[in-house]
């Protein structure tokens, strides 16, 4: 049985939060940190070890799980792996439990900093869509400058989260994406979207959409069952120039899987991999899948993928394949 309440004041940040707690779940109090061991930071990535030296460790959040080691170093002529980190591993992918679930009936303006405290957000309502539509509306809208951390968001999502500029998104997880998992609209070439540590799963189509113009930047972060992690936007009536960075990045491919990122070659986007760990045979995943991009909304064709030096940038020892 579904009890309906507005929150206490303390959860409202900007206008009206329109949520129901749902059954056994939410008790109004607003955490301020998460519950032990679930709501720390991932580790920062350790530097890779030139020439045999040991990768840096990385660093365990606060109060949280450890922090994922930094990847040891594996590059160097008649030397040993370093011992200190670890390479991107499985334990990126490691899901945490909600505190309790919340229904958000209409999309929640974030600004500032905002701290979930590890609640599940799911869409009710006009918001309670799931599937491909391409009309629905997100979850949570984040203002320039904003900072979202321990959350998941759970199902339906609608259309996950819309970032209006440079956001943070920390610790962040996406239990079954919806038409997509979080979009970097933003306005200038200069604004970074920037997601640290969390995970998404079960994404039919893209996890990350890159329509506005400026970076993002993808980060100890666990992506399994996916059509694309990102994707610079194929077809949108504006077109600009977008950059992504993945790093430490653990990938769990299904068999729906068609590339890794997809990117513009003519509109001079970039895409750069560090420390990817992907589970599955070797090659078996396309990684850097280029386009011909447009603004007339017609599907984009490929124009070639892998490698080349300017628009995908990586080394083959950038990627690690697990079969
Ligand atoms: C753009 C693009 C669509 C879709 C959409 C989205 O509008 O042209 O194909 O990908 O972005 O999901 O954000
Ligand atoms: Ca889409
Ligand atoms: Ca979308």
């Amino acid at each position: 049985m579904m009890q309906q309440r507005l929150l206490p004041a303390a959860l409202v940040l900007a206008g009206i939060w329109l949520v129901y707690g749902c059954s056994g779940g939410e008790t109004g109090a607003m955490g301020t940190t998460g519950s032990a061991g679930t709501s720390g930071t991932a580790g920062t990535t350790g530097s890779a070890g030139a020439a045999g030296t040991t990768g840096a460790a990385g660093r365990g959040g606060t109060g949280g799980t450890t922090g994922v080691g930094g990847r040891g170093g594996t590059t160097g002529t008649g030397a040993t792996t370093g011992t200190g980190g670890a390479p991107a591993t499985s334990s990126l992918c490691t899901w945490p439990t909600a505190t309790s679930t919340l229904m958000l009936m209409s999309t929640q303006a974030i600004s500032g900093t905002y701290d979930g405290g590890m609640r599940r957000f799911v869409g009710a309502g006009p918001l309670g869509t799931s599937g491909q539509a391409e009309n629905q509306d997100p979850l949570l809208k984040i203002a320039n400058g904003a900072t979202l951390q321990n959350l998941i968001i759970g199902s339906p999502a609608a259309d996950g989260i819309h970032c209006d500029g440079t956001c943070t998104l920390k610790n962040v997880w996406w239990e079954d994406v919806g038409e997509d998992a979080a979009t970097l609209e933003g306005t200038e070439a200069s604004q970074v979207m920037t997601i640290d540590g969390g995970g998404a799963r079960s994404a039919s189509d893209k996890v990350f959409q890159h329509n506005g113009p400026g970076t993002m930047i993808i980060k100890n972060f666990c992506v399994q069952d996916f059509g694309k992690l990102y994707r610079s936007c194929g077809n949108c009536t504006m077109q600009y120039a977008r950059h992504v960075q993945l790093q430490n990045v653990m990938v769990v491919p299904s068999s729906s899987s068609s590339a890794l990122v997809g990117v513009n070659t003519n509109y001079n986007d970039t895409a750069t991999f560090k420390s990817i760990l992907v589970k599955a045979a070797t090659n078996s995943l396309t990684i850097c899948q280029r386009y011909t991009g447009n603004n007339t909304g017609a599907e984009p064709p490929k124009n070639g993928s892998g490698a080349d030096g300017t628009v995908c940038m990586y080394a083959a020892s950038d990627i690690s394949w697990m079969p």
